[in-house]
């Protein structure tokens, strides 16, 4: 996979591309990441990059010129190409007006053999390249960042996790029997919320008692099957209460309600407990 980034920004992506999976896959040949200085791409002295919105209003828009530019120098197959499907490229504008980014949207990506990532930066770009240079404007999350760089950098890093080799043998093996599950319709215990599924179950590791905390009976002396069950109760709790969004698509047995029913009886019998405590002091 060749990611391609155009931005005002080229010295912000030293630091956040260089540690880790990413670093490893550009090591190992997976993946290469260019950059592209959008100043370079100008023709004036003093390398202007952005001028003021026409019809008035707060702040600076990001110029068509240089960005077409960048965009002609990089010899992309034609739009309508990478609009079809035919050529396996993609030029995607960073903004938040743009499509929410998921999980889903990265394993299309991650199909493709090159992404060009157009940073926005100040109020946002001249709209003529959403309409006509990029191919598809995309969101990282609904809030405000000050430029499209952490957003490209937030698909970089999660296109490469997909890409085949980039993870070790077992993160990969893991992996590939997560999908297989959300494939045949039955979510295992370990599923994540990739791909709309739940969230991770919290996980522990030594010391088995660490400043008065206990790591939970079951995981040290419980069986698979215990272990298992307690972790999709687990995972089923978490989603329940920070993301129970997620917890409407997804598919549950007759075990996941019971664990939900026992989790909701749980809660209304503990704010129970609260205004009792409340009403007599
Ligand atoms: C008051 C209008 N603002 C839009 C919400 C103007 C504006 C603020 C910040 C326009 C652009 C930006 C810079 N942000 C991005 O370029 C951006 C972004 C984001 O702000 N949130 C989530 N994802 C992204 S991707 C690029």
């Amino acid at each position: 996979m060749k990611f391609e980034i155009v931005t005002i920004f080229p010295d912000f992506f030293r630091g956040p591309l260089d540690y880790g999976i990413v670093r490893r896959a550009r090591e190992a040949g997976i993946i290469e990441i260019l950059l592209h200085d959008l100043r370079a791409f100008t023709t004036d002295r003093h390398k202007t990059v952005d001028d003021r919105p026409f019809g008035g209003g707060e702040g600076m828009v990001l110029k068509p010129e240089p960005l077409f530019a960048c965009a002609e120098s990089l010899a992309l197959a034609p739009r309508e190409q990478r609009l079809s499907g035919e050529a396996k490229e993609t030029v995607v504008l960073l903004s938040p007006q743009g499509a929410l980014f998921t999980q889903g949207m990265a394993e299309e990506l991650a199909a493709l053999e090159r992404i060009v990532l157009i940073c926005g930066r100040y109020e946002g770009v001249d709209e003529r390249v959403a309409e006509a240079l990029a191919d598809r404007e995309i969101s990282i999350g609904d809030y405000v960042l000050s430029g499209g760089e952490l957003g490209a950098a937030v698909m970089v890093d999660t296109i490469t996790r997909l890409m085949p080799g980039a993870l070790g043998n077992e993160a990969s093996a893991r992996q590939e029997s997560f999908s297989a599950q959300v494939k045949a319709g039955i979510d295992g215990p370990d599923s994540t919320c990739a791909s709309g599924g739940l969230l991770d179950y919290p996980h522990y590791t030594r010391p088995a008692e660490f400043r008065g905390m206990p790591v939970p009976e079951v995981l040290v002396n419980g069986n698979h099957d215990e272990i298992r069950r307690w972790r999709r109760r687990k995972a089923l709790e978490k989603t329940a209460r920070n993301r129970p969004d997620l917890l409407e698509r997804q598919p549950l047995s007759a075990e996941d309600k019971k664990f939900l029913a026992e989790i909701v009886e749980d809660k209304i019998a503990k704010e129970k407990m609260g205004r009792e405590a409340t009403r007599k002091t």
